[in-house]
């Protein structure tokens, strides 16, 4: 594959995958494999009283087998009030549907399935519980004098269905074991590899050396593979107990019933305005829900979706609260986005009542609002690194044609049709911290290994790109995803993997550079570990146009127009790939997926016949437009772009059908909902 006059040749590149050569998880051939099935709560709550294995099955283990095992770690990003132990098998009781009370070992799937079916657990029901276990806030000024005082008041209040993330690859983990080493390979289908490794390592109390993970290709993840999970843990124990390779794969329904699901906030907020426009206060108080444990991410929602407000705007004070509170459900942790798209939808819902109860354009009325002047810090201490967010919505406005859109709606709604158009600005904060990259020049072929791992987004076409600008290269490989090869990373999330990762690659690209030009010759290394200097925050703005059929409530998105900044744009068609994915997965929270349970926590939506995906049809021409304001926090200038479509789409999509109605909407937008809306309002 030639690219930029690059030669890649790597497994993990794109035309790989789409040839369908690459290797997942349960490609892995393994010798002698055992392999794993979980024996699951039927029950939201309960005590366990017995477990009994039928006499045949190869090996089964209750909850007593891995009770002295450790706790994951979970990433402290709000204060903790409340610890929850993390469960491998249940110790005693359940707290989700769904969650592993016993394992079974069988030499084939269909064995350990068969021994796990037969497998007795008796239960006695008890009551669901919930625990507040981080909180945090966030204030500057006097918040509610501002809203006392002010001219107008509104107010907004939203709740976030939980989402199932539904990577195209369920969770999976190959475990080979090492006899003469007492030692593992583990080929696991995760995007933080080496997180993986030192996790494991604590969880099972030994040392690293003995854990080798690789992350093969990677079917997806979308933040849902970010953590350890107890089936994954269980694998590994299983290996090391057994002296023998062991082998899970989870089935969708597993997946739907046990993995993170994403988003289930509950956001409140109030803005405080001055006749003339101001923003003299926001107040708001967000409610994330956890699951019965936290995956290492657990807290990032509830932080994100709290500090990123009140996004690009200008407010005079703000009083703002989080609290993260256990569910006897599924577990929740990132979703693409992870709390970004909450925030922003919550602002930009707030926006636009406030522009109305004002008597203000939208667009004309954010503009106004949006900070100039960056960087700055803002009122929950931001640091809003570079762009020009104002002229984003002035480059939205004319590339959509902002005004004739406005005419058309009024002229359609003259006739009696339902249309209505909406607005969302974005902020995308990148990661923080550090990413490493060690870059080998040996006689114009160039290797590349990382410590940022993939999951299919392209990212070996990224830095080989990289890698062109600064080197002559005739060829150049990327190695990501083996904690046996490349340096120490975090991992693909959070937007972090070019901004950080990218510029690791370049810094080491240009030591290489300048000692070939001191003339070393034959094989050259540069080892870099690069760590940025704060967050690098993308933009952007989305606008679009709805239409909802009154007889049947079917809303269908007519018109698109994304405008985003990502700072520096390394692989421009990879750039878009983002961009229109994000939309995507953002018009399927906006419009149609949800996990639903009943009041007893049992899962109505566990299959994709119940669950709705968005599909190629749903998803609208895009007219996708770019801004480039390079970022000062990181050595390539590089914004997250990720996560883009997911923040910008729903906020607009929901204001789009709000002001269609003409009233308050939560996601998703269904039909039926559209439509009982409709009835109500007649
Ligand atoms: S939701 Mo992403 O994997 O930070």
């Amino acid at each position: 594959m030639c690219r930029g006059g690059v030669f890649l040749k790597n497994s993990a590149h794109s035309e790989a995958l789409v040839r369908g050569k690459g290797c997942f998880v349960d490609d892995v051939p393994l010798e002698d494999c055992l392999h794993v099935a979980f024996v699951r709560s039927e029950v939201s709550a309960a005590e366990i009283r017995s477990v009994i294995f039928p006499p045949d099955v190869f090996a089964g283990y209750d909850g007593s087998a891995v009770a002295g095992l450790g706790d994951l770690a979970v990433n402290p990003v709000i204060p903790r009030v409340a610890e929850l132990p993390f469960p491998v098998l249940a110790q005693g009781s359940v707290f989700a549907v769904g969650q592993p009370i016993a394992a079974v070992l069988g030499v084939s799937r269909s064995a350990a399935q068969g021994g796990a079916d037969q497998t007795g657990v008796e239960l006695e029901m008890s009551p669901e519980t919930r625990i507040e276990v981080a909180r945090d806030d966030w204030c500057q000024g006097d918040a509610p004098q501002g809203v006392g005082q002010a001219d107008m008041v509104v107010e907004c209040d939203i709740g976030f269905a939980r989402l199932a993330p539904n990577p195209m690859e369920p969770r999976g983990i190959a475990v080979q074991y090492h006899q003469d080493r007492d030692s593992v390979t583990i080929w696991h289908s995760t995007q933080t590899p080496h997180r993986s490794q030192s996790g494991l390592a604590e969880i099972l109390g030994i040392a690293k050396d003995r854990i080798r993970v690789v992350a093969p290709n990677v079917g997806g993840a979308f933040g849902m593979k970010a953590s350890l999970y107890p089936e994954e843990v269980f694998t590994v124990w299983a290996a090391f107990r057994h002296r023998r390779n062991v082998k899970w794969v989870a089935s969708r329904s597993e997946d739907f019933l046990a993995a993170t699901h994403g988003r289930g906030l509950h956001s409140k907020g109030r803005l405080g305005l001055s006749r003339s426009g101001e923003i003299l206060a926001l107040e708001a108080e967000i409610i994330a829900p956890v699951g019965h444990w936290l995956p290492n991410s657990a807290l990032i929602p509830a932080w994100n979706g709290a500090r990123i407000l009140p996004a690009g705007y200008r407010v005079g004070a703000v009083d703002i609260s989080t609290c993260a509170i256990t569910e006897n459900r599924a577990p929740v942790g990132i979703y693409r986005g992870a709390g970004r798209p909450e925030a922003n939808c919550l602002m930009e819902r707030l926006m636009d009542k406030a522009a109305k109860a004002l008597g203000r354009d939208p667009l004309e009325f954010r503009i106004q609002n949006l900070v100039t002047d960056l960087p700055l810090k803002t009122a929950t201490g931001n640091i809003l690194d570079s762009g020009d967010y104002a002229g984003i919505l002035r480059l939205l406005a004319q590339r959509a044609d902002y005004a004739g859109m406005l005419a058309e709606r009024e002229k359609r709604r003259a006739k009696g049709e339902i249309v209505g158009v909406g607005l969302a600005f974005y902020l995308e904060p990148s990661g923080s911290g550090w990413e490493t990259a060690r870059v080998v020049w040996r006689d114009g072929k160039v290797t590349v290994q990382t410590g940022s791992s993939c999951q299919g987004q392209g990212r070996a076409e990224s830095y080989a790109r990289i890698v062109s600008q600064v080197l002559k290269a005739d060829s150049v490989q990327v190695i990501a995803g083996d904690t046996g090869v490349c340096p120490t990373g975090i991992g693909a999330l959070a937007s972090r993997s070019t901004a950080i990762g990218g510029s690791a690659v370049l810094l080491a690209c240009e030591e290489i550079s300048e000692r070939l030009q001191a003339g070393e010759t034959g094989e050259v290394i540069a080892e870099i570990r690069y760590e940025n200097k704060g967050q690098a925050w993308g933009c952007g703005a989305y606008l679009v146009m709805v239409s909802v059929e009154p007889e049947t409530g079917v809303l269908t998105i007519e018109r698109a127009v994304c405008v985003d900044d990502a700072g520096v744009i390394v692989d421009a068609v990879g750039a878009e790939g983002q961009i229109r994915g994000g939309f995507a997965q953002g018009l399927g929270e906006a419009l149609m997926e949800r996990v639903v349970y009943d009041d007893a926590g049992q899962l109505l939506s566990g299959s994709l016949m119940d669950y709705a995906l968005p599909r190629a049809g749903d998803i609208p021409p895009l007219r996708i437009d770019k801004m480039h304001s390079p970022s000062p926090m990181n050595a390539l200038g590089a914004k997250g772009l990720g996560e883009a479509g997911t923040i910008g789409a729903p906020a607009a999509i929901l204001n789009a059908a709000c002001d269609a109605l003409d009233r308050d909407l939560d996601m998703p937008l269904t039909s039926e909902k559209l439509w009982r809306a409709m009835q109500e309002k007649r």
